[in-house]
């Protein structure tokens, strides 16, 4: 079953005075307001619009048919004296009824049929996206470009727990975010790797389902520079709330200037591969892939979550064979969500944070391994 959460959100904190608005969306309006968004691209202009228009429709109907009605009830009251009129089953009325309301849906059907085949026109894209949703993480990847990367939360886990102040973006952070250039068309390829989730930016008029197994479009030429925030809108388990999405609208030159950077750094990544780290340098590397990736189920300080996340200290794996620790890092384990890092993490990352988990919390095995094992230990699983 489908549990939009967020759309139920939205539409409670709009009849109830706005308090319930989500933060994506509240962030850009101002105190009170109670409308939607208008957004920073011509769809979803064009949906305020649609939005607006029907607004009013229902504006003019409730007055016209609420007006009749009370003013029926106060002067043709009883009181007065009043007798019934009698046009029961007049033809005209009835066919007035009936044909007015059939006007006023087509007349609302033309511009919404217009939008939504807009909105699914997704051809003849400058750029493309392919977005996949992770438990609890997005990954971005710009096709034909080599540039991938994982957008992970970043608010600070002491705002979480109440021990720091929260931001006007509290859970609304990430680490690195989509960047993209104005005015150009950005098609979005929107699947998932484990569960179904789903992207979701306000600003842009873009919800789409993201499902494993299946390839959802949409699309977005956004107008206005600025930092765009959304969420994951598809209850997706326990950290669904912790997977927001931040998207960075740039002049094309910013973009460009942005990318070449990005490849530097892909390629650089590349290079270090090849190199051999000393036990501290892995720990210290390690200890940072931990925090942004295995914390939230494992725990800051290796003991999991009972009943949930297996403790990672002092136990047969993480201070067992090294081989086993790899393979279950890299490969994951099959219908738990402990996923296969294999093809999240850099080699590097994934040696940095083995390494670290077999030298963090007690587990002194004075043991690593280097990204080049890595590598090896994944080509040769894939022979
Ligand atoms: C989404 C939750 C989740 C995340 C994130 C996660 N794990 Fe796990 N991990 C699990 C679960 C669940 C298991 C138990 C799997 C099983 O039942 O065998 C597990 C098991 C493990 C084990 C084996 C523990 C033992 O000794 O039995 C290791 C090692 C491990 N994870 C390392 C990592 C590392 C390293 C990361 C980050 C790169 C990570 N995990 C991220 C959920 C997670
Ligand atoms: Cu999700």
């Amino acid at each position: 079953m489908h549990i939009n959460l967020n759309t139920l959100l939205l539409y409670t904190g709009i009849m109830m005075s706005g308090a319930f608005i989500p933060a994506s969306v509240a962030e850009e309006l101002p105190r009170w307001q109670l409308n939607m968004p208008q957004g920073v691209t011509e769809i979803s202009r064009d949906i305020y619009g649609l939005h607006m228009a029907v607004l009013w429709v229902c504006v003019v109907i409730g007055v016209i048919v609420f007006g009749a009605m009370f003013i029926s009830m106060v002067l043709h009251h009883r009181s007065r004296n009043k007798e019934a009129a009698t046009f029961h089953e007049n033809f005209w009325v009835e066919v007035a009824w009936t044909t007015i309301p059939a006007i006023i849906l087509i007349i609302l059907f033309i511009p919404s049929m217009r939008t939504i085949s807009q909105m699914y026109d997704t051809q003849a894209a400058d750029i493309d996206i392919l977005v996949t949703g992770f438990q609890w993480k997005w990954k971005y990847e710009y096709l034909g470009e080599d540039v991938k990367f994982f957008s992970n939360l970043s608010t600070p886990s002491g705002a979480i727990y109440g021990i720091e102040n929260k931001n006007n973006h509290y859970l609304l952070d990430v680490d690195e975010p989509l960047v993209v250039p104005l005015h150009k068309k950005i098609r979005f390829l929107i699947t998932a790797n484990d569960v179904l989730h789903a992207w979701w930016v306000p600003a842009f008029a873009v919800k789409q389902d993201a499902i494993p197994g299946f390839i959802n479009e949409a699309w977005a030429r956004i107008e206005e520079p600025g930092t765009y925030r959304g969420q994951c809108a598809e209850l997706c388990g326990k950290d669904h709330g912790f997977m927001p999405i931040v998207v960075k609208a740039v002049s094309d030159d910013e973009y460009r200037s942005w990318l070449a950077e990005r490849k530097r750094q892909t390629a650089q990544e590349r290079t270090l591969m090849a190199q051999q780290f000393s036990l501290e340098q892995l720990v210290e590397r390690g200890e940072k892939v931990y925090q942004s990736q295995c914390m939230v189920c494992h725990n800051a300080n290796g003991k999991g979550i009972p009943g949930a996340f297996p403790s990672l200290v002092g136990t047969a794996i993480s201070t067992g064979l090294m081989n086993d620790h790899i393979d279950i890092v890299v490969n994951g384990r099959a219908g738990t969500t402990m996923q296969a890092f294999g093809s999240q993490l850099s080699p590097l990352d994934l040696a940095a944070v083995i390494t670290y988990e077999r030298n963090a919390w007690g587990n002194n095995m004075g043991d690593m391994v280097q990204a080049i094992d890595i590598a090896r230990f994944i080509n040769d699983a894939k022979q």
